[in-house]
């Protein structure tokens, strides 16, 4: 059975669920949102991640039906922790360059908030550098905008791996940029990493965005970030990806 009839069946069968990685705020350790992920629930295989199936992202087909399919359970996640007085922040959805141009991903966006009464201000999109990219990103910069425009939070993934460009962050409504874990990695030992990092951050006071640093694992690695003016950090530091049902509990264990 090829991959894309297995994804479609998976689909239909519930497999494809959101687990939740939160996301901390350097100063006061308090826990800001949590950025949904992507898992398989496959019932040979266990739980999957998008390394083991990412591969799926390259058929645009399968991008929107996923994309649409994490949209609704997010909401509805959302709007199970506001029934449980969970105060959970804001929760960021990837969005891949299809999901962008078919289909109207704005409204389709604003109405599921809407639907499960969330203000759109609890929603992060998170983008890639490559969706700047080629024929569609005008579009994708309408898009971007309109959500800006309506409250959500537009954050830029990844940052810092692909054709990073700074024209992007004049043309495109970025609020927050995500340092990727490559340069987070060795930020105390490598002082070339250490710089990448600093300066990113200097480039996000400068410019009024917020830095948030990925895959921070240890506490130097924190120390180091939260002295140099990084604002958010998400890892295994503080915590893997949970998954919904294990929200509350973890906002409720945490301070
Ligand atoms: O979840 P990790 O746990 O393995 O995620 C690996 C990669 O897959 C990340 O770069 C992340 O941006 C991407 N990813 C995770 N969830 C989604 C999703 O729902 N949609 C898209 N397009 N990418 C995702
Ligand atoms: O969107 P994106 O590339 O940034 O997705 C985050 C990915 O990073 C997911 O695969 C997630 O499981 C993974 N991840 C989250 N925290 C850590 C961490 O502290 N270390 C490492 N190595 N990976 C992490
Ligand atoms: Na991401
Ligand atoms: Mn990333």
């Amino acid at each position: 059975i090829q991959l894309s009839a297995r994804v479609r069946l998976a689909l239909e069968n519930g497999e494809f669920l959101p687990y939740y990685q939160p996301k901390i705020c350097l100063n006061t350790g308090t826990i800001v949102g949590f950025e949904a992920l992507l898992r398989w629930r496959h019932p040979r295989k266990g739980l999957l991640g998008p390394q083991e199936f990412g591969q799926i992202f390259e058929d645009p087909d399968l991008s929107v039906a996923i994309g649409e399919r994490l949209l609704q359970l997010t909401t509805r996640d959302m709007a199970s922790w506001v029934r449980l007085g969970c105060a959970f922040g804001h929760v960021a959805i990837n969005v891949s360059s299809p999901e962008f141009t078919r289909g109207e991903l704005p409204e389709r966006m604003l109405s599921a908030l809407d639907a499960a009464g969330l203000p759109p201000e609890r929603l992060v999109v998170e983008v890639t550098e490559t969706v700047f990219l080629g024929r569609t990103a005008e579009t994708v910069r309408q898009s971007l905008q309109t959500l800006h425009q309506a409250g959500v939070f537009i954050a830029l993934d990844d940052f810092g791996t692909g054709y990073a460009s700074l024209t992007h962050l004049k043309q495109f409504p970025v609020d927050r940029i995500k340092i990727d874990r490559s340069f987070v990695h060795d930020i105390e030992h490598d002082i070339d990493d250490a710089a990448i990092v600093r300066a990113v951050i200097n480039l996000g006071q400068s410019l009024g965005i917020e830095i948030v640093a990925e895959g921070v694992e240890t506490a130097a690695q924190a120390a180091f970030l939260r002295l140099n003016g990084c604002d958010f950090a998400q890892g295994f530091l503080y915590s893997k990806a949970l998954p919904a049902t294990r929200v509350p509990s973890l906002i409720k264990g945490w301070n």
